[in-house]
């Protein structure tokens, strides 16, 4: 397989202005008429070949303006099909044979659960028809889909149904119009027996909305939350960016085989049962909270993505980076917004940080692909937000909001640039955002070492600050970021952030400080008091900042500082130093001793309690294994497991008063309903009973069994289950399991969550039940949830078990690579991941996963796990 270069983007010769399709559904043998109204574009000579994508396709006619082409007037070949020498406009018509049955990769049309479905973003619409299949080819469309009535009774597409009939031989009928131009990545089918719940939304100007979705009769009654969060959403948009929509009918349909959480075609939004689905009994808080989100962002991206879309795929970022950005602001605003802006960044700064410092590391405008499915990453997304984020902040929201009207004015209908959203923000702001654009093009997370220094006689704190962004693939030498540090500088006396005046003046209200070059001071005066430094408050820039902080400074900070963010970050970095100290005494088989400073710091932070119990949760939360082992030169495996287990464990014997009283304060029999304040006082009470079962005592015990029994929602149920799987006693696992995968042996998203806890277990018998549960009856390899819950929980989160020294869970997770390189492509690419993190690891466990990695490069490999193993061995 070969790269695609951004570099080498050319206008396409020929544009499509309408579509017309028809949709004969049978499972081996789908067929698939297209009419295209081709013409060629103004800037483009005439009598260019007409180059249109295709794969997997049986060609059985082909015709130009009614008149069959002869086959020298055409050539064919894997990828797609040319007609050599095509008039200025014209009608093109194809016929082809497809097999939804066959399509295990879920790309294209495909069957789930026996009903018809699509996904063609990036590059699935070439499996379903010949055609440019390129975002900046935008045509309308008409789609009539043709089925079996009795199996097949709902038949959906894009835009709005305008005709609907019967057929001979029990078939029926629907066509479908979509009045807005659209590129191919964003069409969409489903067809099956499925049942709809329907609401209403009448939008700012008055257009009165019919909201549908559409799931399998068993789902009925999971809905209801999702359609509370697709309101609010809708709502949100129009007061915060003054977006409305723009047809009549919104849908979303639930599907349960599904690559990705969800995709937002036109008017019709599929979304993978696990984004979509909840009920108290079934989805932990998280899920409710995830739902939510989910449904926003595919909303948002009406707008942000559909109305306005993307030139060619190294853009992608335009779309994700800023809806991404929008459904954070969201879930801010309408949940705890300290505690989004918590769990967002501790995701990011593990697995972002993990991504940009390994193998695959790209920008978030890549220059180069094999295989465009393999850049729907954290990067993309994640620091495409955060970048967007640092643009918001750095022009004020008034001006971003400015930007963004004229971004969605003047690109209305169009493919565009990355460019072209950054310079609306440089007009409607006059910022001159020339080297902001490096965020968009270096790769590789900046590191900023800072140090201070307080001059008593002067009244003057000295802030220096060095950045510096390490080596990626193919870009060695990096040039100074733009980066916007929020700060503050706490007086230690007065416990107040101090009016800070930086070169004379005072510093803007927001206290944000440019730096621009390698290294900069920056001279704050009329400093009463000496300060400590609070940097990069609310995670201003995704950089990785280091500052010698003593542990009486964090402890102070964590009391102090006027930033929630940077409360919460100070009491992580505490727990890293004391982490730090464990984890060399365990590798050096020195006794452990806990640091009582940071007791203290947990007994104070338990003693002042706080208004918010979900950030109380948060700051009582230890860092993940993952974040810990992100944070270390090489990763030690068993010390961090030991050193973190250790710390636990000490917090929870000295302060087991303190927890069993914040779980008896927080208990509640009221009827659960995901709101922002019960969620809250539901972690706060199971981060508590977590740390009292770290010492497993009767009473823990107890309450851990008697929170199982209640059954009183599945937040509370499977906490618990996960602290009695995860205990010292299979003879409390064992009873609990079994109970819970009996009741729940119809729910396959509940069976999701029970193998997940199982293969999490810290028991040296977690990788041989992946092996046995991987031949349950529950479970599937062409399910990608199901593949996710078992086998991906298990290589990315029960790390001492996949990181065996016998190398027995790499051999695991390369066997499963393997077998779905064959049967889905893109999930196989993406579950290989913590393989190619072999660099920071020991030798022998490099040399065994590199062994691994070499057994699946010796297979025939699909271009997308083709593309991450090379860079992975490289
Ligand atoms: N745009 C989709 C991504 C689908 C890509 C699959 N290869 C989901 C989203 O970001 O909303
Ligand atoms: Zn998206």
């Amino acid at each position: 397989p070969k790269p695609t270069y951004r570099h080498d983007y050319r206008p396409p010769a020929y544009r499509v202005r309408h579509t017309e399709l028809r949709f004969d559904l049978e499972p081996g043998a789908t067929r698939v008429r297209a009419r295209l109204h081709v013409e060629r574009h103004p800037e483009r000579q005439a009598g260019e070949p007409l180059v249109l994508d295709g794969e997997q396709l049986l060609l059985t006619s082909i015709a130009i303006d009614g008149q069959a082409l002869a086959e020298a007037e055409y050539a064919l070949s894997d990828t797609g099909l040319t007609v050599l020498r095509p008039p200025e406009r014209f009608l093109l018509d194809t016929e082809v044979e497809i097999s939804p049955r066959e399509n295990t990769a879920l790309e294209g049309l495909y069957l789930s659960n026996g009903m018809y479905c699509t996904q063609c973003e990036a590059e699935g619409f070439r499996r379903i028809t010949y055609y440019p299949d390129r975002p900046d080819v935008m045509a309308t469309f008409s789609t009539t889909v043709v089925g079996d009535k009795a199996t097949l009774p709902v038949l959906l597409s894009n835009g709005n149904p305008v005709e609907r009939g019967e057929l001979p031989d029990g078939r029926h009928f629907v066509t479908w119009d979509d009045p807005f131009p659209k590129p191919s990545y964003l069409f969409a089918l489903v067809a099956g027996d499925l049942q709809k719940v329907e609401d209403r939304f009448t939008t700012m100007s008055g257009r009165d909305v019919t909201l549908q979705i559409w799931v399998e009769k068993a789902n009925l009654g999971k809905t209801d939350h999702a359609m509370a969060s697709l309101k609010r959403a809708m709502q949100w948009d129009e007061q915060t960016y003054g977006r409305e929509y723009d047809l009549d009918l919104f849908m979303i349909v639930a599907v349960d085989d599904f690559n990705m959480g969800a995709m937002e075609n036109k008017g019709l939004n599929i979304f993978n049962t696990a984004a979509v689905l909840t009920h108290p009994h079934t989805a932990t808080d998280a899920t409710f909270q995830r739902v939510e989100g989910i449904v926003a962002h595919e909303y948002f991206h009406n707008w942000s993505g559909n109305r306005v879309t993307c030139r060619d795929w190294f853009q992608l970022s335009l779309k994700e980076g800023f809806t991404v950005f929008r459904d954070q602001c969201f879930s801010a605003d309408v949940n705890s917004a300290p505690v989004k802006r918590i769990e967002d960044v501790a995701f990011f700064r593990t697995a972002q940080f993990a991504e940009d410092a390994g193998p695959t590391a790209h920008p978030v405008r890549p220059d180069h692909y094999i295989e465009i499915g393999n850049f729907y990453t954290l990067t993309i997304y994640e620091k495409g937000a955060e970048v967007v984020r640092m643009l918001c902040n750095l022009v004020g929201w008034e001006a971003f909001r400015r930007g963004s009207d004229l971004y969605f004015e003047r690109f209305d209908g169009q493919a565009v640039t990355i460019e072209d959203f950054v310079d609306c923000m440089a007009e409607a702001s006059g910022l001159d955002l020339s080297q902001f654009m490096l965020w968009y093009s270096q790769a590789g997370t900046p590191e900023i070492d800072a140090h201070g220094e307080y001059d008593y006689a002067n009244a003057e704190y000295r802030l220096t600050l060095r950045q510096r962004t390490p080596a990626t693939p193919d870009q060695p030498e990096k040039l100074a970021l733009h980066i916007p540090i929020r700060m503050g500088l706490v007086g230690t006396k007065s416990g107040r952030d101090l009016a800070l005046t930086l070169d004379g003046k005072p510093l803007d209200r927001d206290g944000v400080i440019h730096l621009r070059e390698a290294e900069q001071t920056f001279v704050f005066t009329d400093v009463p008091e000496a300060p400590v430094p609070s940097l990069l408050r609310g995670f201003s820039a995704p950089v990785q900042l280091r500052f010698p902080y003593g542990r009486e400074d964090l402890a102070f900070l964590l009391a102090n500082d006027s930033d929630g963010f940077n409360r919460w970050d100070a009491g992580q970095r505490l727990a890293m130093l004391a982490l730090d100290d464990l984890i060399a005494a365990h590798r050096n088989g020195v006794e452990k001793v806990m640091d009582p400073r940071v007791v203290e710091a947990f007994r104070a932070l338990l003693e002042r309690g706080s208004k918010d119990k979900a950030v109380m949760a948060e700051m009582l939360t230890l860092p993940s294994e993952a974040y810990i082992a992100e944070q270390q030169p090489l990763v030690d495996v068993e010390a961090i497991h030991a050193a973190r287990t250790f710390v636990e464990q000490s917090l929870a014997a000295a302060l087991s008063d303190d927890f069993l009283r914040l779980y008896e304060e927080n208990r509640s029999d009221i009827p659960y309903a995901p709101t922002p304040e019960q969620i809250g006082q539901r972690s706060l009470k199971n981060v508590a009973l977590s740390y009292l079962m770290a010492i497993e005592d009767e009473q823990a015990v107890a309450l851990a069994h008697q929170q199982f029994e209640a059954d009183h929602n599945m937040t509370d149920v499977r906490h618990a289950l996960t602290l009695l799987v995860h205990s010292s006693r299979d003879d409390l696992a064992d009873p609990a399991l079994r109970a819970f995968g009996e009741k729940w042996a119809h729910e396959p998203l509940v069976m999701d969550q029970w193998f997940a806890i199982q293969v999490t277990r810290p028991q040296t018998d977690a990788l041989e039940r992946v092996r046995y549960l991987m031949g349950h009856p529950a479970f599937s390899l062409k399910n990608p949830n199901r593949v996710r819950a078992l086998v991906g929980t298990f290589a990315n989160q029960n790390r001492i078990n996949f990181h065996r020294t016998d190398g027995e869970g790499y051999r695991l997770l390369t066997d499963v690579v393997i077998e779905l390189n064959r049967l889905n492509p893109e999930i196989a690419a993406r579950l290989v991941t913590p393989l190619t993190r072999w660099q920071r690891f020991d030798e022998p466990r490099q040399e065994l996963m590199k062994g691994e990695l070499e057994r699946i490069r010796a297979e025939k490999l699909s271009p997308n796990v083709y593309e991450v193993i090379e860079k992975a061995l490289a």
